[in-house]
């Protein structure tokens, strides 16, 4: 049996959005539309839970185009909300030539029948559990519309990745998940919505998989390692253990954790291991927004001090900030570039909540009539907005957002962000500023690209003019 794995990818240059009535639909500049930094975990995962004996092929949408004329018998496409749609037609594509098609991930295991139309089996929930049983059908000729796993993996029963897999562009092939599922339930987070208990592989099976990524990947390949873990240090005891089992391996790292689980001691250990950077949800600055979003385990009077901790041991952070949360204010917003600069976050990255389907944020906003009506999904990108904000207009949201990102990529604030960690050593200082460059391009791309969306939706409310003035003179000359 021949198989394509297909991690798709966002939807490039589709039009057609209709979450919102005068919105012309989404553009993806052409730019942002590949992405070789580092490849998703996804896929070398499926493959390795599929038959030893089956031929399997591996493409990363992230790289390049879907060929639909692959030479396949079967296609396992994986997909999150904001390229469901496009899913949807590769689905059909592939189906139209006799190729079989699953779909599953995390958009399809919480709504399904989104899929019905064009795959012949969709997957509700985690592989593990229903992947061998699907081999099986695949192979007899008889697949079931649907399969719903009724327990989660263990852990510790997983083989290697299919690192063998991995597309050799990526400039980071090797990616890694040594625990799933989180403690906590974050209102606006899909795993508050999906059965997700926190688990972890055995350390010798970390070190084990670590061990097995090819010797044909180049010496940086080979050396870093981005855990794409939801919360790696969730379990102190086990993050203590897993950061004293990669100290031998002298790699690079770079994970995901929540902002509780650093103290001076854990960060100690990860600089230790080798961490390099540490990607936080800190969601937001104000304690009242994030208490609003469950999020109460981020203390906003803490960060300065945990994030000083990761510094003072080498490590940067990259930190997510959710804008629209029910009890952001305008003041709030318009100072939220220079608080996230005073706390030393060394990588901030802006995003609209994307209320997933199954998330409790979406539940209530449901509930208090405030989502916007038609398919949402192209729209999951954290750059559209799709429901009515509280304490200030959908407008000024939007407009404010876009500004943060290009002042928060301003020259002046990357220059100071580059220039104040040139005390942790030239690899971290050149590390810092390729990142920074890299999220420079990016975050005024998707400013620029957003802005033009909002100018094509017509003339600012009350002014005439197409954006409030400070936008339209922050945007002329933007590269
Ligand atoms: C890498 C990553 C990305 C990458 C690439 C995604 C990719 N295609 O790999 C990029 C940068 C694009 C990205 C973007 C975003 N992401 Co992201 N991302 C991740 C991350 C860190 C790792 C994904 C991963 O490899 N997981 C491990 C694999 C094994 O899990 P999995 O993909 O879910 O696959 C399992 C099952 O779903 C299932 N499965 C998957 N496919 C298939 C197919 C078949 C046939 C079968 C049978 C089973 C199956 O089996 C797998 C094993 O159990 C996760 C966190 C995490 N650890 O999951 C967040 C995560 C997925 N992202 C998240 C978010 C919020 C976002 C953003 C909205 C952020 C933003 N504001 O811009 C955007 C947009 C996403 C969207 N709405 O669709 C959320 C949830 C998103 C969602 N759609 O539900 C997560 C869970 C983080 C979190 N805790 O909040 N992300
Ligand atoms: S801490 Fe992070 S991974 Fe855990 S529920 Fe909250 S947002 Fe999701």
């Amino acid at each position: 049996m021949k198989v394509g794995v297909i991690v798709v990818w966002r939807p490039k240059g589709v039009t057609g959005w209709n979450g919102r009535d005068s919105e012309p639909g989404l553009s993806v500049p052409r730019g942002l539309s590949f992405d070789r930094s580092c490849a998703p975990y996804t896929g070398v995962h499926l493959a390795s839970l599929l038959p030893s004996h089956w031929e399997v092929e591996l493409v990363h949408e992230t790289l390049c185009e879907v060929d639909l004329e692959m030479d396949v018998d079967a296609v396992i496409l994986s997909t999150m909300d904001y390229c469901a749609d496009h899913a949807r037609s590769l689905a059909r594509g592939f189906r139209a030539r006799g190729v079989k098609v699953i779909v599953g991930g995390l958009y399809p295991s919480v709504n399904p029948a989104y899929f019905e139309d064009c795959a012949d089996a969709v997957a509700v929930g985690e592989a593990e559990p229903i992947i061998d049983e699907i081999a099986r059908d695949l192979e007899a000729g008889k697949l079931r519309k649907i399969y719903r796993a009724e327990s989660v993996a263990d852990l510790a029963l997983l083989p290697a990745p299919r690192y063998d897999l991995v597309e050799s562009e990526f400039l980071v092939p090797c990616t890694y998940e040594a625990t799933r599922g989180c403690p906590f339930k974050c209102s606006f987070c899909i795993l508050s919505g999906l059965p997700s208990p926190y688990r972890h592989r055995p350390i010798e099976n970390v070190v084990r998989d670590l061990r097995s990524v090819p010797s044909s990947w180049g010496h940086y390949q080979r050396k870093f390692v981005f855990f794409l873990d939801n919360n790696l240090g969730a379990d102190r005891q086990y993050f203590r253990e897993l950061c004293e089992a990669m100290v031998p391996l002298k790699r690079r790292l770079a994970t995901q954790t929540s902002i509780d689980t650093i103290t001076r001691d854990s960060a100690r250990m990860m600089g230790r291991a080798g961490f390099q950077m540490v990607y936080i949800g800190l969601e937001s600055l104000s304690q009242q927004s994030l208490v609003g979003a469950s999020k109460k385990h981020n203390k906003v009077d803490e960060y300065k001090r945990r994030i000083r901790y990761l510094h003072d041991n080498g490590v940067l952070v990259m930190s997510i900030f959710l804008i629209g949360l029910d009890g952001d204010t305008p003041e709030y917003l318009a100072d939220l570039p220079n608080l996230v600069h005073d706390i030393g976050v060394d990588l901030p990255v802006f995003s609209f909540a994307a209320p997933l389907e199954s998330t409790p944020l979406r539940e209530s906003l449901r509930q208090e009539g405030r989502l916007l009506e038609g398919d949402l999904n192209f729209a999951m990108d954290g750059s559209h907005l799709v429901y009515k904000p509280q304490g200030l207009s959908a407008d000024e949201l939007e407009v404010a957002l876009f500004g943060m990102m290009k002042k928060a990529y301003s020259p002046r604030r990357v220059l100071g962000r580059v220039g104040r960690r040139v005390n942790l050593g030239l690899t971290t200082s050149l590390f810092m500023t390729a990142t920074n460059l890299h999220y420079w391009w990016y975050e005024r791309a998707v400013a620029k690209s957003s802005l033009q969306r909002l100018r094509q939706r017509g003339p600012w409310p009350g002014t005439g003019a197409l954006l409030p003035p400070e936008l339209e003179v922050a945007s002329a000359g933007q590269g």
